[in-house]
This record gives C-alpha cells, structure tokens and sequence, in this order.
C-alpha cells in the first residue's frame, strides 16, 4: 500500500523482469519516430535479401514472401525515447521461417538488418533468434501502416524498438559487428530496456 491507500503492483514478466523497464512510461497512442522521410510504399524491384554468412543465400519478390507462412504474437514495444505500448498485435513471418531457409553459418555471430531507406541496425545473431521475434506485415489486425513501417518491417521486441527497422528488405549475416544507423550516432548497440542500454 502507498500514502493513497492504493496497492502499488508491479506487473512482472515470466522471467521475473518488471513488464515496464525502468525509465519508461506507457502510452496508448502509437507514436511515429522515424529519421528519414516515410516512402511512398514499397518499390517495384523491392527483394527481400537473405546475404552474408548463410549455407543458403536467397532473396524473394513480394509475391513470394506473401507466399510464407504467417504467425501472429502480441508484444510490448519499447522505445529508447521513454515511451512503451503495451499488447501490440502483430502479423508477419516468424524469424525461424527465415532461419530455417537461410541456415545461418557457424561464424555467424551478427545481423545487420537493412531497410530499403538506407537505415540499418545491427544485433546479435542470439538477439533475432528468439521466438518473439518476427517480420510484420499487419498491426492490431490492419495493414502495417506506411509511417510505421508498412508494408514490412522488423519487429524485435525485447530490445529498444530502433533495432526493429521498418521498410525492411534484408538482412546481412556478419561474424564481426558494425553499428547501424543509431548505433553509430550513439545509440546503445545492444539496446537491451531492462539495462536501460541506452546511448553510449
Ligand atoms: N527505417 C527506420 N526504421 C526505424 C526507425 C527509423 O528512423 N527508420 N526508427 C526506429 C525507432 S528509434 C523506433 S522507436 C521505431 C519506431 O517505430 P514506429 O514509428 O512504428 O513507432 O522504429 C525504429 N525503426
Ligand atoms: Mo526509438
């Protein structure tokens, strides 16, 4: 109980983590934060590119990443500004089906996710692996809308939402590190919330 009488609970994760990282707050609305200007929708020779450190190096047309089987998942999405929604609904290729196909090589220690923008990001290959983590095609049940991604985008949810690079058309398999984008303007290149890895 507080001074108000009120229970102050907490809401934990499974794993015993608080749901809010510390730092955060929660916000209803879903805010835009992007560096470069949103494109008008995806381009005509637009492949989704699987490169670098792979047994099976592939890219796709758009009609054939529609072609892959879906997943849906709900996650919390955490910005490295301070703001954090909760239960966003998520449909999209699940990054196994990726993994799967792709066959990430021994000395493939690292990811660079590319968008058709320019921007990049960079994380561990352990940090994409993760069964929360998945390639978004719809939001909430709605296509994934173009400021927010749309139609494709990365989403990494244990991470700061920077590592989940919208208009997404590939992902680079690395044995060494690079920064991305933020990362090499600052931002933390883990980005974990719960550490509050934020710039660096
Ligand atoms: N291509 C691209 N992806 C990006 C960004 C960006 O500037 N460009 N910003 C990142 C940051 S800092 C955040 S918080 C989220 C924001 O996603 P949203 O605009 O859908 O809320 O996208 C991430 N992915
Ligand atoms: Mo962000």
């Amino acid at each position: 109980m507080n001074l108000f009488g009120r229970k102050t609970v907490t809401e934990k994760l499974p794993d015993g983590k608080d749901r809010l990282p510390s730092g955060q707050y929660l916000t209803k609305k879903w805010p835009v934060l992007s560096y470069e200007r949103t494109p008008a929708g995806l381009p005509p020779d637009w492949r989704f590119k699987v490169t670098g450190l792979v047994e099976e190096p592939f890219e796709l047309t758009w009609e054939e990443f529609l072609q892959l089987p879906r997943t849906t998942l709900t996650a919390d999405f955490h910005c490295v500004t301070t703001w954090s929604r909760y239960d966003n609904t998520w449909e999209g290729v699940h990054i196994r089906e990726i993994l799967q196909r792709a066959r990430p090589l021994a000395n493939a220690h690292y990811v660079m996710a590319h968008s058709w923008t320019g921007y990049t990001t960079n994380m561990p290959l352990e940090a994409l692996d993760d069964d929360d983590v998945l390639i978004a095609l719809k939001h909430d049940e709605k296509d994934l809308p173009g400021d927010h991604g749309g139609p494709v985008r990365l989403i990494v949810p244990k991470l700061y939402a920077y590592k989940s690079a919208k208009w997404l058309d590939g992902l680079e398999f690395m044995e060494q590190d690079r920064p991305g984008f933020w990362e090499i303007r600052g931002y933390h290149n883990h980005a974990d919330p719960w550490k509050e890895e934020r710039y660096w």
